[in-house]
Parts: C-alpha cells; sequence; structure tokens
C-alpha cells in the first residue's frame, strides 16, 4: 500500500472505532403539546426517526405525558396525550405541563393545531398564551396542512399569529414537505438552542440538509483549529498522533451528522479510497510530505513539528470534503429513496469533483491563514 493510502486507511479505521463509541453529544428535550387526534406524535415521527413516539388516537389517561427516549438517541420527546375538547382536562393538563417545566429540563415546545378543525379553538389560544406568560420557548405547529385550502390556511395562520408566536404548516404528506414550513420550523428549533444541543438536534432531524451541512462546517472549523494547536507543539512527533485523533473525531462526527444508516459502511470505503487515492495522492509535495505525519510512526520520515498553517488547512479542508460529499448524497437520496452509494459516486461525485472541491478549500485556507 502507498503511504498516501495509509494515510486514508489509517484515518478510517480510527472513524470507524470513534463511530462505534456512544454518541457523548448533549440531549434535546421537547415537548409537544395540543388537542389529542392534533398529529402530535405524527409530527415527531416527520422530524425524526419514523418511530420515535407512537401515534394513533389514543383516550388520555391521569398520566398525560409519555416521554419517548430510545438508546444511543439524543432526542427526548415529551408527547403529551393531548386535552380533549371538553373543559375537565383542561386544568389537568396545564398543571402536568407547568410541573414538567419546573422540573424537566425543555428546550422546546412544539403546539400543534389540527388545520383540519378549520378553526383555532378558545383553548389553544389560552393555552399559548399561557406559554407566552411563562416564557416557554414555544411555537405554533399547524398540522395536517392537506386539510384544509390556501385562505383557511393563511386564515389561521394569521390567528395564530396574532398571539406573538413562530407558526409553521406542517404535512405528512410527502408532496407537502418540502413545500410548506417543515424545513422552517426545525431551522426555528435550532436556533432556540445551545450549541452542544444544535449538533444533536441538526444531526436527528431529517428534512433540513443544509442545517446539516451548516452544523458540519461549525465542527470542521473547531477540528482545524484544533489541528493547528496540536501542530504548534513543539516536542517532535508527538503532533501525529493527536493530530490523527482530532480528525478521525471529526470525521466520524460528520458521518454521524447525515445518519447514513444501512449505507454507512458502504459509503465510508468509497471515501476511503477516494481520499487515499486521490485527494492525498495530489496534494503538493510539502503538504503530502507533512499528511505523512498522520501516520502514527510515519512521522519520523519527515520529522520536526509540522506547520500549523498546513495542519489547520489539510484538516479544514478534509472536513469540508466529507461534509460536501455527505451533503450532496443525502440531497440525492431524498430525490431517489433508492439510491445506492455506487450509483451516487458513479453519477453524482467523481474522483475529480471530489478532487477540485478539497483543492479549491485547501487553498483558499492556506492562503487565508498566510495573511
Ligand atoms: N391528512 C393528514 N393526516 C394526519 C397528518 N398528521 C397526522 N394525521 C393523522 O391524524 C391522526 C392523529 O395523529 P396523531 O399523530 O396520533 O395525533 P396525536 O394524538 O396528536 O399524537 C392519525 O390518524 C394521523 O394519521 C397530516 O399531516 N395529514
Ligand atoms: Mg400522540
Amino acid at each position: 500500500m502507498k503511504m498516501k493510502e495509509q494515510v486514508a486507511a489509517q484515518l478510517f479505521v480510527g472513524v470507524q472505532e470513534q463511530l462505534e463509541k456512544k454518541y457523548e453529544g448533549e440531549d434535546v428535550h421537547i415537548l409537544v403539546s395540543g388537542a389529542t387526534g392534533a398529529g402530535k406524535s405524527t409530527l415527531v415521527n416527520l422530524v425524526f426517526d419514523e418511530d420515535l413516539a407512537q401515534t394513533g388516537v389514543g383516550t388520555p389517561v391521569t398520566q398525560q405525558t409519555e416521554k419517548y427516549t430510545k438508546e444511543d438517541y439524543p432526542i427526548v420527546i415529551y408527547d403529551t396525550k393531548g386535552y380533549e375538547l371538553t373543559d375537565a382536562t383542561h386544568a389537568l393538563y396545564e398543571r402536568e405541563i407547568a410541573n414538567m417545566m419546573a422540573t424537566e429540563k425543555l428546550h422546546l415546545m412544539w403546539h400543534c393545531v389540527s388545520a383540519a378543525s378549520r378553526r383555532v379553538l378558545d383553548y389553544d389560544i389560552q393555552f399559548i398564551e399561557q406559554c407566552k406568560r411563562e416564557k416557554w420557548p414555544v411555537c405554533a405547529v399547524l398540522t395536517k396542512a392537506d386539510q384544509t385550502d390556501v385562505d383557511g390556511l393563511e386564515a389561521m395562520k394569521a390567528e395564530l399569529a396574532k398571539l406573538d408566536v413562530p407558526v409553521f404548516a406542517v404535512s405528512q404528506v410527502p408532496a407537502l414537505i418540502d413545500k410548506l414550513d417543515l424545513q422552517a420550523l426545525i431551522e426555528w428549533s435550532g436556533t432556540q438552542l445551545e450549541a452542544g444541543q444544535h449538533q444533536s438536534f441538526a444531526m436527528k432531524q431529517r428534512h433540513h440538509m443544509k442545517l446539516k451541512r451548516k452544523e458540519g462546517i461549525n465542527l470542521v472549523g473547531k477540528a482545524s483549529a484544533i489541528s493547528g494547536t496540536v501542530a504548534l507543539t513543539p516536542i517532535p512527533f508527538a503532533d501525529a498522533p493527536l493530530l490523527i485523533a482530532n480528525q478521525t473525531k471529526m470525521v466520524a462526527d460528520l458521518i454521524r451528522m447525515y445518519d447514513l444508516k444501512g449505507s454507512q459502511h458502504e459509503f465510508m470505503q468509497a471515501l476511503q479510497g477516494l481520499i487515499g487515492g486521490t485527494i492525498m495522492a495530489n496534494l503538493g509535495r510539502s503538504a503530502a510530505a507533512q499528511a505523512a505525519k498522520l501516520v502514527p510512526g510515519a512521522g519520523s520520515i519527515v520529522g520536526g513539528a509540522m506547520n500549523a498553517t498546513i495542519a489547520t488547512s489539510i484538516t479544514y479542508a478534509l472536513g469540508y470534503t466529507v461534509n460536501e460529499v455527505c451533503y450532496q448524497f443525502k440531497v440525492k437520496e431524498k430525490e431517489d429513496a433508492n439510491l445506492s452509494v455506487v450509483d451516487f459516486f458513479n453519477n453524482f461525485m467523481s474522483p475529480d469533483q471530489i478532487q477540485s472541491i478539497f483543492d479549491t478549500v485547501f487553498k483558499k485556507k492556506n492562503d487565508e491563514s498566510k495573511k
């Protein structure tokens, strides 16, 4: 195996190991409120994994709320069964939610109003007003938007907007998902979260690919800054294992961000081949020599501390490229759910294209940091 391919192989063995570890990011706690049958559980399953919350109209019981968690899954859903139209359940509902607000750390509240009911119920208004008063992080979600016409939907949106909350119309009908406001709901939700939670949220939501890409760039920026400081360490050779650890973590975080599921292994194999065969092979001479230091042991061939600028630029360009390739894959996969990894790399992402992304970003980053 050539050295450059060895670099890529080392990197990806590390990535694989990282991916086998538990995800350590912060949990996001979301409470979904609204009338029984409004479409709360459906919304949760639309945004995240299909089977996160149970759907179906249940009868509200005293225990109003079910907390849904999943093994190694950083989203916690407080799915309320919802209130009935009769007043009797309202006080109970409010009490439970107020209790939960006080005892659990809730980061977001999605209050669902069914557009199929064609009007906003008085109790929805009252409830949202309460949330506003208490300064809970609430938005209004107009669910089942396919069940009404444009005028009806606009009228309901306007009525809810009067309460001074963000309003998003959504529907589970596949053709309408991206046409309505689901992505806007996801984006707004992201703005309510702190950095650590934002990464978990961007990773697990399934519909806003640009949010994943943006979060990916954030991760890459952080990792490349760390690469720069590691490379400055004056002890010869000590930097190589540290650098590679930092890069493998970055690539693993990116792969996680895109939730590649069944395609993950095949995707990583393809990526490893491309990175070993093209990117590393075509790095400029000095950069390639520096990159060789990423292989533990091979560092001794080069000697000396790695140039911090090059370490930063390589890490950044590598991360940027992986992020972009994953993003493009998910975008294409959204258009064609049966898209295979092989088809993607054959038809949409050639080695030349990958090379060109890497080169452009590497050069830009390197020039920038020389200024
Ligand atoms: N037409 C349509 N039906 C929906 C939509 N969302 C949910 N439903 C249906 O509404 C019913 C109640 O949904 P569910 O999510 O269980 O409501 P919950 O009680 O608020 O959790 C189910 O039969 C869903 O299939 C939607 O966007 N469009
Ligand atoms: Mg439900």
